[in-house]
């Protein structure tokens, strides 16, 4: 029998078999425990991002996420360089 965290639980049944975690409490019942489960009220939200946001279902007027026409002038001019550098091998 193997149990590689010591928690008592062999890993075979253990839902988090390298957190040792003798509970075994798994909030969203994914079978994934608490102690390894990256969203553990399984609300589709990584706990971590989850942390950062003020309210669970609140109105969301906090959120200062940068403005996605920065980002996507960002993304359109890095395209545009990749393309230039092709038309110049293509050129040459
Ligand atoms: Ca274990
Ligand atoms: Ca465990
Ligand atoms: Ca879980
Ligand atoms: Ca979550």
């Amino acid at each position: 029998m193997c149990d590689d965290d010591g928690d008592g639980e062999p890993d075979a049944t253990d839902n988090c078999p390298f957190q040792a975690n003798a509970d075994q409490s798994d909030l969203d019942e994914d079978g994934i425990g608490d102690e390894c489960d990256s969203d553990v009220d399984g609300d589709g939200v990584a706990d971590i991002d989850q942390l950062a946001e003020p309210d669970e279902g609140g109105c969301g007027c906090a959120t200062t996420s940068p403005p996605a026409a920065g980002w996507l002038l960002v993304g359109l001019l890095g395209l545009v360089r990749r393309r230039r550098a092709v038309r110049m091998r293509v050129e040459k």
